[in-house]
């Protein structure tokens, strides 16, 4: 069991001290111990192929192949029937049986004597059941009401049937909930503003783009199946244009690569936008007949921006800018991607919307191969199944409290009518991936009982009092579809669950048993059933008509995986947009009801503050998702531990060398790393990035502060966050 081992970290104040990480170096290249057993020769071996999803929060949603061998995964491939996938897995779905085999997993339901002492002890389910619905229903008694219970859900699983954590908790009664997402709040809102949802084209269209710009995405690292179509596109002779203040792996790809102020993107485009309007390069009869506003708009551009004034602001010269104004609108059709890297910002949406303003007026929006791409919805049409159970009947109150996954740790502790005393807490490590974790700590303080549903013993699950553990996709059944790519992947179940691993929706059905046991009425969630079977009710006509699949079974039949017809893949092409108008909107009503104004404007980034002029970015990892895969031991041979990017001139004004360790610093709080000397980061900023080493107590948002975004409200209901509006100072420790 795991007492000795996670005893040893404790989550403190500050956080990876030189000691952790000078221990480090020995960890990474652990032998297996035959963890992953050899194809066996043997003919008496049963040896088969299972369809599986990635599930993870990623553009990519893979389909992978599976082989299994005895009862044990040998290998695994990506499948070759999805194109997107094309046979491929990125470096860390590779890993996937170091995942499941790990010896790391939690293997057991386990309650925890004195929150992070590491002193745990094994339980059985029935007893993790009976603690957890004794506690709901003594809240329920003690406040009336269960808003006291909160649940902290979202990216760790995407399976649709994880949606059980959901409405295990909606067929309790009313309870709290963790809303809003720390991804895309932003930008989703500004193309909500504009266009009425957010809604991208097929990323395999890159092909038939003839100029494409990068703007702010690091698909090199983030998307790597994205990336095959962009080089299929670079070898027929399109350009590629990255905007990064990073020279990024993706950057180092482009034909040309930009490396603008941060947080200036805004006036980048309108700039663009003032050359194109200057010489008459836009698509008038785009404009005339499928937006509103776009003489306002112009008008602004016209009294407002000048080339020169967005050079200065960008710290691109003016001819680049220019050039790439001239380059942009005269391609046919030239395809934007946006990242949600680029709009984590203060000034995030409004530098969207100004984006969009440019390639709504070259009329690349509604073609194939053109558009503005950032994140789309349009397959994610299922039935929901497992969140249709409503509260007991004679429940009272209003329906759920929400508080803003992006300032979770603060607004726990305001809402105090009735105060939060339970937390459940699923595919989330909210005391590592969110800012302010010595708030959220301090949230947790404030907890009667704190239950995770995890695979590995991470931050929170340390700072938990009961965990339960979950088995991986491949121990169980599901459905995924992303966000990006319009395919739909089945996930079926290829081994048996590990140790005593259950899926959500088998831990939701399990505690609506003991709850309904312990008081009849209690809890509306089904209390049996076959994950095979909630898995069919998942489908309807919608998907049937969008992918020509009516069941699982039929999926599954079908190589494990299906895309969605052209009526959806070519986003916006009938031009009937879903805004108030039904046309695209550069001037906003919208936009002024949520308290912006009604045009694409510019908006000043946000200023350093003087004790702390450096600006710390801390974006998505090459190795890991969040605080998944770094952490396993294949992995962690490639990375050991975590390290400070910083420009050598940057480095030098400080007397910091190549591996010193660097202690960064803000008023949240401080971290200790070792120096990575680089020139791909400009000299005002520093890097950092996000993940999670195995034993090392690191996690970037030590020192990030709970900054919101400047939209969100519309699309998400709770702002976005500006991760990479964050300032330090930094020293040698
Ligand atoms: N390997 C891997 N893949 C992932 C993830 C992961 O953690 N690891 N996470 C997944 C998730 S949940 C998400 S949300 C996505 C994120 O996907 P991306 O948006 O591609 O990734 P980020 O790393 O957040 O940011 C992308 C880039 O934005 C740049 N950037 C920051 N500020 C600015 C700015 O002001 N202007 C411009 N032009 N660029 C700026 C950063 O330097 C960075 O290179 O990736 C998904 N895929
Ligand atoms: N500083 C900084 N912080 C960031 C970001 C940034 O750019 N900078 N990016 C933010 C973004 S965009 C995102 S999306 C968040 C992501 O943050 P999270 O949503 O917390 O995502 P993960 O760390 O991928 O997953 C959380 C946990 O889910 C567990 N898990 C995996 N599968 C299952 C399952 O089937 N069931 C259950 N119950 N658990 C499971 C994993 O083991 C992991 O511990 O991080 C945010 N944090
Ligand atoms: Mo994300």
């Amino acid at each position: 069991m795991i007492t000795e081992k996670f005893s040893r970290r404790t989550f403190i104040k500050g956080s990876a001290t030189l000691s952790s990480l000078l221990g480090l170096g020995a960890i990474g290249t652990k032998a297996s111990k035959g963890l992953v057993p050899t194809a066996s020769a043997q003919s008496t071996s049963k040896k088969g192929t299972f369809y599986n999803a990635c599930p993870r929060n990623c553009y990519d949603t893979c389909s992978i192949v599976t082989t299994v061998e005895d009862g044990r995964i040998t290998f695994i491939t990506g499948n070759e029937n999805n194109l997107y996938t094309k046979g491929r897995l990125c470096v860390k779905g590779n890993t996937y049986p170091r995942v499941v085999y790990s010896p790391d997993r939690i293997k057991y339901p386990m309650r925890q004597k004195g929150r992070g002492s590491g002193n745990w002890e094994r339980i059985s389910w029935d007893e993790a059941y009976t603690i957890i619905a004794k506690k709901i229903l003594d809240i329920k008694k003690e406040y009336s009401t269960t808003l006291p219970i909160c649940l902290n859900k979202y990216s760790g699983n995407f399976n649709i049937l994880n949606y059980a954590s959901e409405g295990m908790l909606s067929s309790i009664g009313y309870t709290t909930r963790a809303q809003g997402t720390p991804c895309d709040p932003a930008g989703s809102d500004a193309q909500a503003f504009d266009m009425g949802t957010a809604y991208n084209s097929d990323p395999e269209d890159f092909v038939h783009a003839e100029y494409i710009i990068l703007w702010g995405a690091n698909p090199a690292w983030t998307s790597a199946h994205s990336m095959y179509f962009i080089e299929q596109a670079k070898e027929k002779g399109t350009k590629l244009v990255v905007i990064d203040p990073i020279i990024t792996q993706t950057a180092s790809k482009a034909d040309e690569y930009i490396q603008i102020n941060t947080s200036t993107d805004g006036a980048f485009a309108l700039g663009m936008i003032r050359y194109i309007i200057d010489h008459e390069l836009y698509d008038p009869e785009w404009v005339n007949n499928h937006s509103i506003g776009f003489n306002e708009f112009a008008s602004y551009v016209k009294k407002n921006i000048t080339v020169e004034w967005a050079a200065e602001k960008t710290g691109v010269p003016k001819e680049i800018i220019e050039r790439i104004a001239r380059e942009y609108a005269t391609a046919n059709p030239a395809n934007i991607w946006v990242g949600f890297g680029m709009q984590r910002h203060t000034n995030g949406g409004s530098m969207v919307r100004a984006i969009d303003a440019l390639a709504a007026m070259c009329g690349n929006i509604g073609k194939k191969g053109g558009g503005m791409n950032y994140i789309g919805g349009e397959t994610w049409g299922f039935n929901y199944h497992t969140m249709s159970f409503g509260p007991p009947e004679g429940t009272v109150g209003d329906g759920d409290r929400y508080v803003n996954m992006n300032n979770f740790g603060a607004q726990v502790l305001e809402a105090n009518d009735p105060p939060i005393k339970m937390m459940w807490i699923a595919c989330r490590n909210p005391l590592a991936q969110d800012p302010e974790p010595n708030v959220v700590k301090k949230a947790f303080d404030q907890m009667d009982l704190i239950v995770t549903a995890d695979l590995y013993m991470n931050q929170t699950v340390e700072y938990s009092d009961i965990v339960l553990p979950v088995t991986t996709p491949f121990e169980s059944v599901g459905v995924n579809v992303s966000y990006w790519h319009y395919w739909m992947n089945a996930n079926e179940q290829a081994i048996k669950p590990l140790y005593e691993a259950k899926s959500d929706l088998e831990i939701a059905m399990g505690l609506s048993k003991k709850l309904n046991e312990l008081e009849p009425g209690s809890c509306t969630f089904p209390v049996s059933g076959d994950p095979k079977d909630w898995v069919e009710k998942e489908f309807n006509e919608n998907i049937r008509d969008m992918f020509g699949v009516s069941s699982w079974e039929e999926l599954r039949k079908n190589g494990g995986t299906v895309k969605a017809n052209e009526k959806v893949t070519v986003a916006w092409q009938d031009l009937k947009f879903r805004t108030p108008s039904g046309k695209y909107e550069f001037y906003s009503e919208k936009a002024v009801e949520y308290g912006h104004h009604p045009l694409p404007v510019y908006v000043e980034k946000y200023q350093a503050p003087k004790e702390y002029p450096l600006r710390a970015i801390s974006p998505h990892w090459k190795l890991g998702i969040h605080s998944q895969f770094q952490h396993t031991d294949w992995l962690m041979s490639i990375s050991s531990h975590p390290v400070l990017e910083l420009h050598p001139d940057l480095a030098r004004e400080h007397g910091i060398k190549e591996n010193d360790i660097v202690k960064v610093i803000n008023d949240a709080g401080y971290l200790t790393l070792p120096a990575k000397l680089t020139k791909t980061v400009p000299t005002d900023t520093v890097v950092m990035y996000e993940g999670w080493w195995k034993d090392i107590n690191y996690t970037e948002n030590f020192n990030i502060k709970a900054i919101p975004s400047d939209m969100g409200n519309y699309s998400k209901g709770q702002l976005g966050i500006a991760f990479h509006d964050n300032f330090v100072n930094i020293e040698k420790a």
